[in-house]
């Protein structure tokens, strides 16, 4: 099958494409390494290095024989998205192609404005190209099970069935997204549902749970191959980080009590589901969701997880608790259903200690590259900038700059709280 993978020089993205090529289709990835600048702004580096787009490509041909495409351009520029979905023709799109981080569409108006324009004009001009040169191809969207939020009821999977004043219908279930980031998946997915109906695309929108997990069996064939892994408090993900913490030995930070509950799944199991929902295409003009995850945890008891695990590995992780940055209910009822894709063939590799393990060996193994100074949340949801603050002066001590500049204000209460933190994850 000919596949377009959006956002090819991605964390999920280029697994993705490497993994779909591996099992003999037609891959080509399409990037404008956006990702790359916004780091940048930060100073956020990849725990691995990661060469340039070309040149994994390249090394993935020396290594497989296996060609994949790459195309270079802003999924904004309507025009280029037609030329490419003209010449490239795919029957299948996976669209990892947005501004991917929470915190970062919490910094300011402008972050905030840029995740929404990027997200939301990218998937619109997808859809219209579809429209007009691929209306048979099948829109695979990365969404978020962040979009619907903490609600004191079951979640189901994408639609329920609703009764009022005795009449019975189906409806998208409510979305009460968690940051102007999730409110960019949400908007996407009503344009998606509503694009299937109107031209009869069709699409799955895969509402995926945090991803954890640094290497693939494509990534493994050779250290120029790897992924892009995030540690950093914009674009890290709690898993993911509070490896990197146990190991570079400084507390993890645990946002409030904990107690706050979410879906997870390894970053295998996230090619895999890709991959089924590629192979099992739905009908002309349907849109249907797969709750993409495979086990949820308390943020609290991951924590601990990761703790006893880097404790056998000789690391002596703490936790600790920093006032919460987020806005987010940390005591919620949480049960989401997720049946599709386990119905589809999906074997979960579920959070062993054998894959902790094993991801905290290959962040050992680039442990000289962790950089401290990016690990602190800096972003609070209420606009505040309190945490920020209180880490720029202990950090200008040591040379280091903030990127919120000097108009960063916030309240001494949480400066208070955070101070004995902040001095022993600079120390
Ligand atoms: N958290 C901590 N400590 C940290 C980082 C996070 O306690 O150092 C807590 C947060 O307060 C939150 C939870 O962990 O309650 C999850 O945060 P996260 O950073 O792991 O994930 P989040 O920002 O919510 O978003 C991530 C991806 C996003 C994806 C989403 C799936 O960045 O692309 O859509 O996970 S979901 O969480 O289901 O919305």
């Amino acid at each position: 099958m000919r596949i377009l993978v959006l956002g090819g020089d991605g964390y999920l993205g280029w697994p993705t494409a490497m993994y779909l090529s591996a099992r003999g289709h037609a891959v080509a990835v399409l990037d404008n390494f956006s990702k790359r600048h916004w780091e940048f702004e930060f100073n956020a580096q990849p725990l691995i290095p990661i060469s340039a787009l070309q040149d994994r490509v390249h090394v993935w041909k020396e290594v497989t024989k296996r060609h994949i495409s790459c195309l270079t351009g802003d999924l904004r520029d309507y025009g280029f998205v037609r030329a490419a979905l003209r010449r490239f023709g795919p029957e299948a799109i996976v669209h990892f192609g947005e501004q991917p981080s929470a915190p970062y569409s919490m910094i300011d108006q402008r972050r905030c404005v840029l995740t929404q324009v990027n997200n939301i004009t990218g998937t619109l001009n997808v859809l219209w190209a579809m429209h007009e040169f691929v209306p048979a191809a099948h829109l695979v969207k990365l969404g978020s099970m962040g979009e619907y939020g903490t609600p004191n009821i079951d979640i189901e999977e994408g639609f329920f069935e609703i009764e009022h004043h005795g009449r019975k219908g189906v409806f998208p279930f409510p979305k009460q997204p968690l940051s102007f980031y999730h409110l960019s998946k949400v908007h996407d997915s009503y344009n998606i549902m509503f694009a299937c109906s109107a031209w009869k695309l069709r699409s799955t929108d895969l509402h995926q749970g945090i991803v954890y997990g640094v290497a693939t069996d494509e990534t493994e064939l050779n250290s120029r191959l790897a992924t892009s892994f995030h540690y950093d408090a914009v674009f890290g993900t709690s898993l993911n980080r509070f490896c990197v913490q146990a190991v570079a030995g400084v507390p993890l930070t645990l946002y409030g009590t904990g107690a706050q509950r979410r879906p997870f799944l390894n970053i295998r199991d996230t090619l895999r589901c890709v991959e089924l929902a590629i192979l099992n295409p739905p009908e002309a003009g349907e849109y249907r969701v797969f709750n993409q995850f495979t086990e949820t945890f308390s943020i609290l008891e991951l924590a601990e997880t990761v703790r006893r695990q880097a404790e056998k590995l000789g690391y002596s992780a703490t936790i600790e608790h920093l006032p919460n940055p987020r806005v987010e209910e940390e005591e919620h009822h949480y049960c989401p259903r997720h049946q599709m894709l386990l119905d589809l063939g999906l074997k979960p590799q579920l959070l062993s200690e054998v894959l902790l393990d094993s991801i905290l060996v290959t962040i050992r193994s680039h442990a000289h590259r962790i950089r401290r100074e990016s690990i602190l949340p800096r972003i609070q949801w209420d606009g505040a900038a309190g945490v920020a603050r209180s880490a720029d002066r202990l950090m200008t001590r040591r040379s280091w700059r903030s990127p919120f500049g000097r108009n960063a204000q916030g309240s001494r209460a949480q400066t208070e709280l955070l101070a004995p933190a902040l001095m022993r994850l600079v120390e």
